[in-house]
């Protein structure tokens, strides 16, 4: 437990009390312990043990008493009794930005405003702003941050978020009196969304480094800036928002604070446990043992004091990383892979020809490509006909012929039709190098009769000798479309045992599987093909995006078939073929 969720906990009371409309010295005192909470550098529950609570500036005995109640009970009864006795959704507004208590009391008191949508209403009919100490300008600055919220409710996908955070990292780093800075939180995690970019730097001008950033020109509205942190909106070329928080320390506490910014939470409050049960203290300024400190410049530091390998950023969320016993595997690289295995061209909806696609993969350092444009059901996609497929396999090699120390395989991204049999016959599919077979129609459930389940359609792929891959397995869009219901680990073993790799599709809008299914795959097992899914040469950089989610899902260059060079490769294709 942190202190600084019991500090929220005590600054959601005095948020509670003050909308109630208490008196102003009960609210202060609330807010007191909070800031004494969240910059306390000791553990509170270890104070607490010792007795000694009393001892902070601002803590009467009432408010032990209430501390004592959270460490045991995970949360205080008048924090319950204040939110029984106000609208269910008033507490909400107190998320708007610019919008602070006393204006939320107010607008409930004298306009009976109970959540956010009547909010809404009394800002169109201009009851708000005719509210005394109110006005035209303070009302434009709250419905500005109702749609910010709006906005920022949903998460931001990883492969929008990482480009935006490394440019401002770049920015960062080149503010004078900025002597080290880093992405941290879920960004540096590879998470597939974003809530909001965190980065972290050393330097000693806090407030000076602060001023510059909140300046920066990409910043399109500043929420907050102190003397170690910053707040800022940024607006991602999509029109949507997206928050990011600068935060400045010491170089003596720069490891402590990478770790504990970097999360993820679940990771943090385990870590924070270990240390306690071990007698010393973690926070966001070190690892200490009473007012030593033994560890806070160099993050690697935290762990070894701690008695544990140093994950990877991508495994922090407490899946078993933080056990003693637990030894890291060297994860996948981007340098690790050799080539793109599922890519479209103009012969079907990409945007570059067969040999622009093959110069930029070389041009990656990549020495192999499989061209898989889409068969003939995927009619919205320009799906081929099987004419027009063995034309392709003739014109991919007439263009190899002209390639030196790069091969390009004749591919195709085969439909997995409703029934689950597969778009082409057999023996069209053995005239192809490279099968990707895909779902890309009736996902849901097999409702009507003779149609399969997705699960037995994908296992009659699997089945089929020609199929080297499945591609994005569960169909899902992030922010977009539910992955369909498929039975993985079912699927991971069949794949494992028929020699079919299953895919990790890197854009950035599918990222599938993901993680926690990569995790079964390679137990299994089975082996993955992580792939751009390019529609175009820039689409190969969607690349990384795919390397960070195999991270997460503990995935080795071992694990992936992509990574071998192209004789052990086409090698693995032949004999899953001839068995
Ligand atoms: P996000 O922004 O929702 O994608 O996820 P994160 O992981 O970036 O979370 P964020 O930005 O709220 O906080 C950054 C890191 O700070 C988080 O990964 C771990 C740490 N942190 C934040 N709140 C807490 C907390 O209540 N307890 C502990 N132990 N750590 C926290
Ligand atoms: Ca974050
Ligand atoms: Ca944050
Ligand atoms: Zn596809």
């Amino acid at each position: 437990m942190s202190n600084v969720e019991i500090a929220r906990t005590f600054e959601r009371i005095a948020d509670l009390l003050e909308i109630s409309g208490e008196d102003r010295f009960r609210i202060n005192t609330y807010r007191r312990v909070s800031h004494t909470l969240r910059d306390l550098t000791q553990d509170v529950a270890e104070l607490a043990e010792q007795d000694r609570l009393a001892e902070l500036p601002g803590v009467g005995k009432s408010t032990v008493g209430k501390i004592k109640e959270y460490l045991a009970t995970g949360t205080i009864d008048l924090l319950t009794e204040l939110e029984d006795k106000l609208p269910d959704e008033l507490p909400d507004l107190l998320k708007i930005p610019g919008l602070g208590p006393k204006t939320v009391a107010l607008v409930h008191q004298e306009l009976g405003v109970g959540s956010m949508d009547d909010l809404r209403v009394v800002i169109e009919d201009g009851r708000l702003a005719a509210l005394p100490g109110l006005g035209k300008k303070s009302v434009e600055k709250i419905d500005e941050g109702i749609a910010f919220l709006a906005s920022s409710s949903g998460r931001t996908r990883l492969g929008v978020a990482l480009p935006i955070a490394e440019a401002l990292l770049d920015q960062v780093l080149s503010i004078q009196g900025v002597r080290q800075a880093t992405l941290a939180g879920s960004i540096r995690r590879g998470a597939e969304t974003i809530g909001d970019v965190d980065i972290l730097c050393e330097g000693t001008a806090g407030e000076a480094i602060i001023t510059e950033f909140v300046n920066l020109s990409a910043v399109s509205r500043v929420l907050a800036a102190g003397k170690t942190k910053g707040s800022v909106v940024v607006v991602m070329p999509n029109g949507s928002e997206l928050q990011v928080d600068l935060r400045v320390v010491a170089g003596e506490s720069y490891g402590a604070a990478l770790q504990y910014f970097s999360g993820s939470k679940e990771h943090n409050v385990r870590l924070r446990e270990m240390a306690v049960r071990q007698g010393l203290r973690l926070n966001e300024y070190g690892l200490f043992d009473g007012e030593k400190q033994l560890a806070g410049a160099c993050e690697e530091d935290i762990y070894t004091r701690l008695g544990l390998s140093c994950p990877a950023p991508e495994l922090r969320e407490d899946r078993g990383e933080c056990d003693p016993k637990w030894s890291p595997s060297k994860l996948i690289t981007l340098d690790d892979v050799r080539g793109d295995l599922h890519i479209h061209t103009t012969a079907s909806d990409g945007a570059n020809t067969i040999e622009e696609m093959a110069r930029a993969a070389q041009d990656r350092g990549y020495s192999y490509l499989a061209i898989c444009d889409h068969s003939r059901s995927s009619a919205i996609a320009n799906g081929l006909s099987i004419e027009a497929l063995l034309e392709l396999i003739a014109e991919i090699g007439e263009v190899n012929r002209g390639m030196t120390d790069f091969e390009i395989l004749a591919g195709t991204e085969c439909d997995i039709l409703a029934g689950g049999s597969l778009d082409y016959p057999d023996e069209v599919l053995a005239q192809c190098d490279f099968v990707v077979a895909s779902i890309h129609a009736a996902m849901g459930k097999a409702v009507r009769k003779g149609k399969a389940t997705p699960t037995e359609r994908t296992l009659a792929a699997i089945a089929n000798p020609y199929v080297t891959v499945i591609g994005h397995p569960t169909g899902r869009l992030i922010n977009k479309r539910a992955p369909m219901e498929i039975d993985i680990a079912g699927i991971a073993e069949a794949a494992a045992a028929n020699d079919t790799a299953l895919e990790l599709n890197a854009s950035h809008q599918r990222l599938d599987l993901k993680d926690l299914h990569l995790r079964l795959t390679v137990e299994a097992g089975a082996k993955v093909i992580i792939s751009s899914d390019a529609h175009s040469t820039k689409g190969y950089e969607q690349m990384r995006y795919g390397i960070l989610t195999a991270r997460r899902g503990g995935v080795t260059a071992d694990d992936v078939i992509n990574t071998r060079p192209l004789a052990a490769f086409k090698k693995w294709i032949r004999l899953k073929r001839s068995r």
